[in-house]
């Protein structure tokens, strides 16, 4: 297996630097000032004119005496700044602390279902002990099962997300199968686009297409235009959109209520089996799909994009952050016990530029959630982009979902020492060994990463690096379930 450094790369190096004159910040936003140091022209520009000279490469010891003096209240001046930008107006920070005073605990939602008799997912990301590695696989609900298929033959697939019991129905097929500890919620990270206006369809053999593709500011104004006509409001200088737009990030995530009413159905049908999943895309990822439209290998405009018109990538994000949020706490409140957030297209980006396209808004994202749900448990997952789970290491996520290039063991222990835990990382193809074989593939990855069994892993869910494929076989992944269960039991 290909081993990952531990060691940071320059760019994470560049921001532990900086980050050091920042004690007294908390650890996520001291990266954020960092990221966004180089993010160029746009709401950024001031960070970049005041960050870039940090180093410490001046040549006077008087120039140095002032900066060391100066630099800790600049930095905090800035961050504020960065991070009211982000976060909205002024107005909607005060709004946001006082959202946070009404923080809703998981027990009063817990209160209203029925009592969970496997929480093993839920110990094991909070860090306490487990009676068995938690296990559940991305896509558990879909095409590699013949019910999937049978049942949602006649049924279009946005359709299937917006039927609360049809939704439901397939989040419970697998369970029919399997001893899984977590669902997750049938629904898909592109329901966020089409609430904010975009059509997109679900082609067969192409995957999710977008009609309009989404690259010019004129398009994207007249989107927020729409957004807010919708909730009353007009007549806004195109300016002052998005700020007006995440201000009503609320209202507007009101337009997922199918997925809510599938979430507080599933989870009564699940009676207590095990924990349901929430999930949603990452605003970059979200913004991959719907600018460059339909399936591509070379991610042409997505680049020219980031490149060339920083600024407006900045705007889309920040307006799909919050309103990610906003669905994400929705979720929570139908019922959602824990949350995922995927980054499916994290390896578009180099370390550097994922930095300041995707990791601030993923920690905007659980920032605004943990602010109105503070113990609700949230996983990340950057795909195919090993780099960044240094950076997620100081972020505001309980665990990181690993891509199967990481080390498992030496990736836990990494992130067991800042009181985090990583989920995965099995690569997928080994569902297309004998099934016999797949026991033995699971003893050994597990028994590489954690040793002998003898004391279960600590804040570890066990999952595939990413999801089943239509082709696999059922048994296999019933075969998987049970090695990972079995770990550790004599
Ligand atoms: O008809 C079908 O079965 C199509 C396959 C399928 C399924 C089962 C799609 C199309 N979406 C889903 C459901 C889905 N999507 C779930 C719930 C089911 C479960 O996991 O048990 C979840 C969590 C998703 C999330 C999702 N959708 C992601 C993130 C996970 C990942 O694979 O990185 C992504 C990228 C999508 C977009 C998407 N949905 C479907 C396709 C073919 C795609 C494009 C994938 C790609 O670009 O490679």
């Amino acid at each position: 297996m290909h081993q990952q450094s531990l060691f940071a790369p320059a760019a994470i190096q560049q921001v532990t630097t900086q980050a050091s004159a920042m004690s007294l910040l908390q650890r996520h936003q001291t990266a954020k000032v960092a990221m966004y140091s180089e993010s160029g022209p746009g709401p950024f520009g001031i960070l970049q004119a005041t960050t870039t000279s940090i180093p410490g490469t001046s040549n006077t010891t008087a120039a140095h005496g002032a900066l060391a003096f100066l630099l800790p209240a600049m930095v905090l001046c800035i961050c504020t700044l960065s991070m009211k930008w982000l976060r909205g107006s002024f107005h909607r920070s005060t709004q946001q602390e006082s959202m946070a005073m009404m923080a809703t605990s998981c027990a009063e939602i817990d209160a209203k279902f029925p009592p969970l008799k496997n929480d093993n997912a839920l110990r094991a990301i909070r860090g306490q002990p487990v009676d068995r590695i938690p296990v559940w696989v991305m896509r558990q609900a879909g095409r590699y099962l013949p019910e999937y298929v049978e049942y949602t033959k006649d049924k279009e697939f946005f359709s299937r997300c917006q039927n609360p019991e049809v939704a439901c129905n397939l989040t419970l097929q697998p369970f029919k199968r399997y001893d899984l500890d977590a669902g997750i919620i049938f629904s898909d990270i592109l329901v966020i686009p089409q609430a904010l206006g975009m059509d997109v369809q679900m082609i067969k053999g192409q995957g999710p297409v977008f009609t309009t593709a989404l690259r010019t500011k004129e398009q994207w104004y007249e989107i927020e235009r729409k957004l807010l006509e919708r909730v009353g409001i007009t007549g806004v200088p195109a300016e002052e959109q998005t700020n007006r737009v995440v201000d009503m990030a609320g209202e507007l995530s009101e337009a997922l209520h199918y997925v809510y009413e599938a979430i507080t159905l599933t989870r009564t049908q699940l009676n207590g089996r095990a924990p349901l999943i929430g999930f949603c895309g990452s605003p970059w990822t979200l913004f991959v799909y719907a600018c460059e439209a339909k399936k591509t290998k070379t991610y042409t405009e997505v680049s020219k994009l980031i490149y060339g018109e920083p600024e407006l990538v900045h705007r889309i994000l920040k307006v799909m952050a919050h309103v990610c949020a906003q669905y994400l706490i929705r979720q929570v409140k139908a019922g959602a016990q824990m949350l995922q957030v995927f980054d499916s297209h994290a390896n578009v980006l180099p370390p550097k530029q994922w930095a300041q396209f995707s990791l601030p808004y993923l920690s905007l994202i659980a920032d605004i959630v943990k602010a109105e749900c503070p113990d609700i448990p949230m996983i990340v997952l950057p795909k195919d982009a090993p780099f960044a789970l240094d950076f997620l290491a100081g972020s505001p996520y309980d665990m990181v979902s690993l891509d199967p290039t990481l080390d498992l063991g030496r990736s836990h222990q990494k992130m067991l020492a800042v009181g985090k835990g990583v989920q995965g990382n099995m690569s997928p193809t080994i569902m297309y060994a004998p099934t016999e074989q797949v026991r033995e593939l699971v003893r050994d990855t597990l028994t590489e990463a954690f040793g002998d069994g003898s004391a279960l892993p600590q804040r570890y869910i066990a999952n595939l690096g990413s999801g089943m494929n239509p082709d696999m076989d059922p048994a296999n992944l019933g075969a998987f379930v049970e090695a990972i269960h079995a770990f550790g039991k004599k």
